[in-house]
């Protein structure tokens, strides 16, 4: 089923039709009401009315997650603090936070795309739907809670955390739907099989899983693990929170995006130009309805590639591949580029390794290095020190033949490697500790 069958299958002119039309509004907003885009524009001579056609958008000036840091709190809002009904910031590693505001209207229509999303994982008003994503500043909880009670269904808002008394509560309440970070499902797995509870047996039929990068090897052994289908949800909360794209269950074949609320363009990170769909780069997207903070072109960091062909659910929404990094998460292990999911598809097809796994990146002299951390299953863990050093050679010969890199691999116990409720924490890296 189809939750806004009008716009979700609109064919691609009518889309583009009402894309550009959102686009020169938006241009007349910022450049009336957002200073940091009024000096943009005159700095490139652009006027908002140059914009007529969706193609003009290549020569707007990017955002970048900086410029919201340099303009922290709210200096990037095109309404007054009036018009404001809700918060949310996202922490970030390095820097200041970056914070983002919601109109009424900007919180509307976020319910309404997250229950779209819903219905595209496969999800009705007849599900219940427990929310495992974190609630507070962090918009995954909040986000999916106005769209699962936009769409309907029951909602149960437990957040993350106190794991036992989740997978209890799945079990009592029989919830049909569940919402939280891929590693974090991984763990209330772990978690039902130590209280005797094997989550295959439960009503659970749907995952809803996003905000860190999985693969796809991953998404097979969580689906086999829990008896789900699991479904890839996209966002971020510079745009909006989750629900920017989703897969539909129908092809769970790359996610289709929101389009008539988002432009979206993959770039070359290195010279800024469009890439045509079919080739990969970095996503930027254009809030085409925001309107408490529309953003210009904003360079996501994410790479993906895009695919405007129809999809056999009916949707015309073009779709981008799995996100399965950011350009920041790449590795230059002595010259050789690596992606932490790159290391995560091999260790998934290892027998006798779990996926919790941890990448240490540390500097000696001038050369990175790159160890794996990564937990054996208890019978690998219980067998004899040769074997085990046999599957470590076998997991280096591996990552060496597949992705070019020397790395250590060093098996670590079973539970050896912190959980997370929210995103994993994949990659430690010392390199500017020493
Ligand atoms: O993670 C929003 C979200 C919540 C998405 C719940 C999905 C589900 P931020 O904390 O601002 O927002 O982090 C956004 O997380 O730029 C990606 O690098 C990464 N990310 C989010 N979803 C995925 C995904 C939320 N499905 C950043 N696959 C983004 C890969 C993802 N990476």
């Amino acid at each position: 089923m189809i939750f806004d069958v009008d716009m979700e299958t609109l064919p691609r002119e009518e889309l583009e039709k009402i894309q550009l039309k959102r686009l020169k509004a938006l241009c007349e907003r910022v450049y009336n009401n957002v200073p940091f885009y009024k000096k943009r524009f005159d700095e490139k001579g652009l006027k908002p009315g140059d914009i007529t056609s969706l193609s003009d958008v290549k020569h707007l000036p990017f955002t970048e997650k900086q410029d919201l840091r340099n303009h922290y709190p709210f200096g990037m809002f095109a309404v007054s603090r009036d018009n404001i009904v809700r918060i949310h910031s996202s922490s970030g590693t390095t820097g200041k936070a970056t914070v983002v505001g919601y109109t009424k209207r900007d919180i509307e229509n976020w319910g309404q795309l997250m229950a779209r999303s819903f219905m595209a994982a496969g999800a009705s008003a007849k599900d219940m739907i427990h929310n495992a994503y974190g609630y507070g500043l962090f918009t995954g909880g909040l986000g999916a809670h106005y769209g699962s009670e936009a769409l309907g269904a029951a909602t149960v808002p437990v957040s993350g955390g106190a794991t036992r008394r989740q997978v209890m509560l799945l079990k009592d309440f029989g919830s049909t739907v569940i919402c939280c970070t891929p590693s974090y499902a991984l763990f209330l797995d772990e978690t039902a099989r130590e209280m005797g509870i094997d989550i295959k047996e439960l009503p659970l039929k749907v995952g809803i899983f996003g905000a860190e990068p999985w693969t796809d090897e991953m998404r097979r052994d969580i689906e086999k693990r829990l008896g789900i289908t699991a479904i890839d949800i996209y966002g971020l909360s510079e745009i909006m929170g989750p629900g920017v794209g989703i897969e539909c269950h129908e092809a769970q074949d790359g996610l289709h995006l929101m389009e008539d609320h988002f432009l979206c363009e993959v770039i070359d990170p290195e010279s800024g130009e469009p890439l045509p769909p079919g080739e990969t780069g970095e996503l930027v997207i254009t809030t085409l309805t925001k309107e408490a903070i529309p953003l210009i072109r904003y360079r996501t960091r994410d790479l993906t590639t895009l695919n405007t062909a129809p999809c056999k659910c009916g949707r015309t929404l073009a779709r981008m591949q799995r996100v399965t990094g950011r350009s920041d998460d790449m590795l230059i292990i002595r010259g050789v580029n690596v992606f932490p999911s790159q290391i995560e598809s091999i260790i998934i097809e290892t027998e006798g390794l779990t996926p919790h796994y941890q990448l240490l990146v540390e500097r000696h002299g001038n050369m990175d290095t790159l160890t794996v951390n990564v937990e054996v299953n208890e019978s690998v863990f219980s067998d004899e020190i040769k074997n085990l050093q046999r599957l470590e050679s076998k997991v280096q010969k591996n990552i060496k033949e597949f992705l070019g890199v020397t790395a250590k691999v060093k098996l670590v116990e079973p539970k050896g490697i912190e959980r997370s409720v929210g995103k994993a924490k994949r990659i430690v890296d010392l390199r500017n500790e020493s």
